[in-house]
């Protein structure tokens, strides 16, 4: 009877510690089982981090086009097999890369504690990392994930947020993942790095109605200038989506926004709802922002997103394809 109770006790003592660590994820998960895994990851990025900066940009966004697909489950790093076409070789996947930074520190993991640390795990690692060699925060990043067995291109396609999106479309397709109005306004904020294909939004600056016109919620001194950069059709030109600063983490994203300057029709959306309208003015306009505060509190959040943990899934010898 008591051993009965005492096990009920258990169980529920189990449950509720699962549950305050979002699905069984925590902080030093491989404290005992990894204890370098941290200090080795950082290793590698810093060597990256020192001789290609702009590998920041995509090896944060990785981080994102993982969780949004199938959870972060480190799905988006599986090849294309004969049978299927991952979510690597989807159309959103365009201009990600640095899969072989992901792929050397797995390596230099595997060395020290073969077969514990999973793809996925690393890959939030490495966001966080490059993230901070860009002087943007810091914040601690929950481990535990496990890695999917499943990649799928076309689910890179219904999951992944479109640029072309109003921000209804935004708040719908993050809510379904589980994130706020403000997780959207605040990761959006990491689009003060890196680079986007003008393909992305030439549409707002030549035929944006199909009368030849230009996306009123654009500044029209800023479409003159990105007309010098992208001529029509053009998709494979790269611009910088925080010019001058785009290889630094700072909170400028916000200061371009609230001018009407944000690139895709989804930053210029932001201006489109009360709450992220208020956010994205509020971080503009006072020197003292939250902005750093918030963005590690919610990559935190988009971390959980769907993830397997347990004995779900696998730990992935190699992160390009399934054990
Ligand atoms: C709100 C929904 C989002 C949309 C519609 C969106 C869309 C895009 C697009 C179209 C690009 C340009 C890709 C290219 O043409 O090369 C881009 C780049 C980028 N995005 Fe987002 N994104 C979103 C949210 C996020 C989030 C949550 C993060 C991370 C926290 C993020 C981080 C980045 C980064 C760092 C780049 C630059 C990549 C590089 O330098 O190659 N984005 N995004
Ligand atoms: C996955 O594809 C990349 C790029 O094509 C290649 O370098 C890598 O070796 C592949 N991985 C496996 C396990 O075949
Ligand atoms: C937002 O976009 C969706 C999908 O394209 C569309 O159905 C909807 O009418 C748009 N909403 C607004 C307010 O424009
Ligand atoms: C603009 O779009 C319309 C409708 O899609 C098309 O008929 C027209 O040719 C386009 N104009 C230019 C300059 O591309
Ligand atoms: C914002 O809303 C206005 C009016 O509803 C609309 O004309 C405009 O296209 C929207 N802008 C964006 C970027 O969604
Ligand atoms: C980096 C990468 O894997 N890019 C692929 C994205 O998907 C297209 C197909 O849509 C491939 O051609 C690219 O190689």
């Amino acid at each position: 009877m008591a051993t009965a109770k005492f096990s009920v006790l258990l169980l529920l003592l189990a449950f509720l510690i699962c549950m305050a660590d979002g699905q069984g994820l925590k902080v030093g998960f491989y404290k005992k089982t990894c204890p370098k895994v941290e200090t080795i990851v950082k290793k590698t990025m810093d060597k990256v981090m020192a001789v290609a900066p702009s590998l920041g940009g995509p090896l944060l966004r990785m981080h994102f086009h993982d969780c949004f697909v199938r959870g972060c489950d480190g799905s988006i790093l599986l090849n294309s097999t004969q049978n299927s076409q991952a979510e690597k070789d989807s159309f959103p996947n365009l201009s990600l890369r640095g899969y072989q930074i992901i792929d050397r520190a797995k390596s230099a993991v595997e060395k020290a504690c073969p077969g514990v640390v999973s793809c996925a795990d690393i890959v939030a690692l490495v966001a966080r990392d490059a993230t901070v060699a860009l002087k943007g925060p810091s914040w601690k990043v929950e481990t535990g994930r496990r890695d999917g067995r499943v990649s799928i291109s076309t689910e890179a396609l219904t999951n992944l947020p479109s640029p072309f999106s109003n921000i209804t479309t935004l708040i719908q397709g993050w809510q379904q993942k589980g994130l706020s109005r403000k997780d959207l306004v605040v990761l959006s904020g990491g689009h003060t790095i890196g680079t986007s294909h003008c393909g992305a939004f030439t549409n707002r600056l030549y035929n944006f109605t199909g009368k030849g016109d230009t996306d009123p919620s654009l500044d029209s001194n800023y479409i003159v200038n990105l007309k010098k950069k992208c001529k029509p059709n053009d998709q494979t030109t790269l611009v910088q989506m925080d010019p001058g600063s785009f290889k630094t983490f700072d909170k400028n994203y916000y200061t371009l926004v609230a001018k009407r300057r944000g690139l895709f029709q989804s930053d210029s959306a932001l201006l489109n709802d009360s709450k992220t309208r208020i956010y994205v003015k509020h971080q503009a306009e006072h020197f003292k922002s939250s902005f750093f505060k918030d963005f590690g509190v919610s990559m935190v959040k988009m971390g959980r997103v769907g993830v397997l943990t347990g004995s779900a899934g696998e730990i992935r010898k190699v992160c390009s394809r399934i054990n």
